[in-house]
C-alpha cells in the first residue's frame, strides 16, 4: 500500500511539467467585475463554473509557472521561492484532476469546491513569499545597484500573477459581509473604505510617533455632491492601497514636522466621473525627488531589509517595503493605476485611478507567450538613454570654446 503511494506521487512529479506545457499554450480568459458577479449571483449555475473553472485555473496557473522559471536563477533557488513553486505544482495537479470527471455528479461538483478552497488557502501566502525570496535574493547577491536595475522587473510580473489566485477562488459566501461575492464587493463605499484605512494607518502611527496628522475628506460625485460613491471592487485590494499610501503620507509628515506643534493633515479629494474614480491623498511631507520616484516602486529598492534588523523606529509604519509596488498592481489589475506626484520641499500626492463601470473593470493578466519570453531575452540590452556624467563631457574638436 504504502509502495502504491509513493509511485503514485513520483509518476505524477514527473507529470507536473508536461500538464504546465499543455495548459500555457493556452491564454488565460480575463474576466470583467460583471462577469464575476454573474458567476457568483444565486441563478448562476454551478456545472458551468464547473466546466469553465476545470479549465481556466489549470491554464493561469500553468502560464504563472511558467513565469516563475524565468525568474533569475539565484531568486529560484532560494527556499521561499521552492516552496512557492511546490504549492503551484500541488495544485495545478489537484485540480487537473478533475477534467475527466463527470459534471453531473452532484458530488463532483462539492469535491471540487472543497478542491478550490484548499488551493485558495495553500495560495493565501503567495506576496509575502515572494516578497521573503525576494529578500534572501537581495542577501545571496549582496548590494549591487547595477543588478538591481536589471533585474528588477521580474518579481513584479511575478507577484502580479500571484493576485489571481486570491481573486478567483473566492467562491463562499462571508457570515460578515453577506452581499459580497468572494472577495468582491458589488457596492463597495470608497469614502467608508478611506475612513477604515485611515483609522488603521493613525493606530500605527500614534503607537510610534506619539502623534499623528488629521484626515481631510472631500468628494465630488456628478449623480449628485452629496451621493455616496460606490463602485463594484474588491474591497481588501482598496484597503491595502490606501493603507500603503496613508502609512507613507503620515511617515513623511510626522517626520518633516518633527519640531513643530502643528502637523499639517492629509487631504484626500475622491471623485465619480462618467469613466473613472480617482482617489488623490496630499500629504505635506516635505516630498520626493523625481530621481527617486521610480526606485519607491521597484521590489529591489524597496523590499525593506527585515522588520527587525534596520531601524526599528521606522519599521512598523514603512510596514514590508513591498507595499507600494504591489499596491500598483493591484490597481493595474482591474484596469486601474496608482501614479505619484511629488514636489521636492513642499510635499506628495499619490493618485489611484479605478474603473467607475464594472464592464470596463476587466482583469489585466499576463499571459506568457512568445512575447513575454522576448521581454526576457532582451531584458540585459542597452537602455534608450544617456546616462549623465558628472562632469561635462568635452567636446574635442566640436569644442568651440577657444
Ligand atoms: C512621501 C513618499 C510617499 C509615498 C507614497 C505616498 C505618499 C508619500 N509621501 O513623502
Amino acid at each position: 500500500m504504502k509502495f502504491a503511494q509513493i509511485m503514485l506521487k513520483n509518476s505524477s512529479k514527473l507529470n507536473i511539467p508536461k500538464q504546465v506545457d499543455r495548459f500555457s499554450k493556452y491564454s488565460p480568459s480575463p474576466l470583467s467585475m460583471k462577469q464575476f458577479i454573474d458567476f457568483g449571483s444565486a441563478n448562476a449555475c454551478e456545472k458551468t463554473s464547473f466546466m469553465f473553472l476545470r479549465q481556466e485555473l489549470p491554464v493561469r496557473l500553468a502560464n504563472i509557472m511558467k513565469e516563475i522559471d524565468f525568474l533569475p536563477d539565484k531568486l529560484l533557488s532560494t527556499p521561499s521561492l521552492k516552496l512557492l513553486q511546490s504549492w503551484y505544482a500541488q495544485s495545478l495537479m489537484e485540480l487537473v484532476d478533475f477534467l475527466e470527471k463527470d459534471p453531473d455528479d452532484k458530488k463532483i461538483l462539492t469535491k471540487f469546491t472543497e478542491a478550490l478552497i484548499n488551493v485558495r488557502n495553500r495560495h493565501n501566502n503567495v506576496v509575502p513569499t515572494m516578497a521573503q525570496g525576494v529578500l534572501e535574493y537581495k542577501e545571496a547577491i549582496g548590494v549591487d545597484p547595477i543588478t538591481y536595475q536589471n533585474q528588477s522587473r521580474t518579481p513584479i510580473k511575478c507577484s502580479f500573477c500571484a493576485l489571481i489566485s486570491a481573486l478567483i477562488f473566492d467562491g463562499s459566501t462571508n457570515p460578515a459581509h453577506p452581499k459580497h461575492i468572494g472577495s468582491i464587493d458589488p457596492s463597495c463605499d470608497v469614502v467608508e473604505v478611506v475612513k477604515d484605512a485611515y483609522e488603521s494607518a493613525k493606530l500605527l502611527c500614534d503607537q510610534y510617533y506619539l502623534t499623528s496628522p488629521e484626515v481631510e475628506i472631500k468628494q465630488v460625485n456628478f449623480k449628485g455632491p452629496n451621493e455616496p460613491i460606490h463602485i463594484v471592487y474588491v474591497p481588501s485590494h482598496l484597503y491595502h492601497m490606501l493603507f500603503e499610501l496613508f502609512k507613507n503620507a503620515m511617515r513623511a509628515t510626522v517626520e518633516t514636522h518633527e519640531t513643530s506643534l502643528h502637523l499639517p493633515p492629509i487631504k484626500l479629494r475622491v471623485s465619480l466621473g462618467r469613466e473613472d474614480v480617482t482617489i488623490k491623498m496630499s500629504d505635506r511631507g516635505g516630498g520626493v525627488p523625481l530621481r527617486k520616484i521610480e526606485r519607491l516602486f521597484s521590489y529591489m529598492y524597496s523590499t525593506a531589509p527585515s522588520p527587525v534588523s534596520e531601524d526599528t523606529r521606522n519599521a512598523p509604519l514603512a510596514g514590508f517595503g513591498y507595499g507600494l509596488p504591489i499596491s500598483r498592481l493591484y490597481a493595474k489589475y482591474f484596469q486601474g493605476d496608482l501614479q505619484l506626484y511629488s514636489m521636492e520641499g513642499y510635499g506628495t500626492s499619490a493618485v489611484i485611478y479605478l474603473k467607475a463601470l464594472s464592464t470596463e473593470s476587466i482583469e489585466r493578466l499576463p499571459v506568457f507567450n512568445k512575447s513575454a519570453l522576448r521581454h526576457y531575452q532582451t531584458s540585459t540590452e542597452a537602455d534608450d538613454w544617456c546616462i549623465p556624467s558628472s562632469e561635462p563631457k568635452k567636446l574635442g574638436k566640436y569644442d568651440f570654446s577657444v
